[in-house]
């Protein structure tokens, strides 16, 4: 991003894409930590549209079958159409996408406006998964965990073809950071698409600084810029308990802050969105705070 564009904060409070429920109340949770007093401080004007319409109701499609339908396939398959509608809608009025989940299904939506108003995006996927299962690999049927997948054009196709056409990203140009549980289906697509995969492995080795410099050349190298994809779950859990699928071992609160900060140094993020927080599984939202502080430096927070 370069100046201070006005933003508009797409609120989606649908958590069917998530094993466990809850998430749904994340976006709330989100601003109650102050998201918007935060912005506002930071110069920018903040619109804050009605929720996007986000299912919340579903039959249980009980126990999942590999190889099955993705569950809660057609409930996943309309919020996302909605909110690709009204991601490119924000894109022509001008404005900077801020995406408030909800889990992480809905990045499929969000990807698909982009991919619609943008010729090419870049996108940074912080993660302590991958989320490249297809309904053929995936352990859960969690359309949550196939999201990066879909969005590549690979997996359902109710999924891939979201906004009417595919592929919205490219794999050249898609970054992991964060991963530290990887299916084996999702490492055999990693290898055999090429996309790049930053594991903790790397951070430790490299350091989050290089991690990130790396990230942004690959995401932006002949892109229009990049999207941000930020799964809570990319932290340690000791950060960021609230959240359905904990992995121990995580990117640090410093780590985390230092990235965003490189990234809104760099000037090249079109647009963000902030998942998988779920205020269910904690006591003092102090999840939903540190996603409320991420975003800030993400978006030009500073320390002096
Ligand atoms: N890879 C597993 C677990 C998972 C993915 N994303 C989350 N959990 N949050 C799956 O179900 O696909
Ligand atoms: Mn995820
Ligand atoms: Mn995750």
């Amino acid at each position: 991003m370069r100046g201070k564009p006005e933003l508009s904060i797409l609120r989606v409070p649908f958590d069917l894409g998530a094993g466990r429920k809850g998430v749904r109340r994340g976006p709330d949770a989100i601003l109650q930590a102050g998201l918007e007093r935060k912005l506002r401080q930071l110069g920018y004007s903040c619109e804050l549209p009605d929720p996007v319409p986000a299912p919340s109701t579903a039959k249980e499609s009980g126990v999942f079958v590999p190889q099955a339908e993705p569950r809660h396939l057609n409930e996943a398959v309309k919020v996302n159409e909605a909110l690709a509608v009204q991601i490119k809608d924000v894109l022509e009025r001008g404005r900077f996408p801020l995406v408030l989940g909800g889990d992480h299904s809905i990045a499929i939506g969000t990807l698909a406006g982009l991919a619609q108003h943008y010729r090419s995006i870049g996108v940074i996927w912080f993660d302590a998964h991958a989320d490249l299962n297809t309904p053929d690999t995936s352990p859960s049927g969690n359309i949550h965990g196939m999201s990066l997948a879909a969005s590549l054009g690979i997996g359902h196709h109710r999924l891939t073809r979201i906004g009417g056409f595919l592929p919205k990203i490219r794999p050249q140009h898609t970054v992991i950071i964060g991963a530290r549980q990887l299916d084996p289906g999702e490492k055999e697509l990693i290898r055999a698409e090429g996309v790049t995969c930053f594991t903790m492995h790397e951070i430790d080795l490299m350091g989050i600084a290089r991690v990130t410099e790396e990230a942004v050349r690959i995401a932006t190298a002949g892109t229009d810029g990049l999207h941000v994809s930020f799964d809570i779950d990319s932290l340690d859990p000791l950060e960021a308990p609230g959240t359905g699928t904990p992995v121990k071992g995580g990117i640090s609160y410093r780590e985390a802050h230092l990235a965003l900060e490189l990234l809104y140094e760099a000037g090249s993020v079109l647009s963000a969105e902030m998942v998988e927080v779920n205020p269910a599984l904690e006591r003092d939202n102090q999840t939903a705070r540190l996603a409320a502080e991420l975003i800030s430096s993400l978006l030009g927070q500073r320390i002096l």
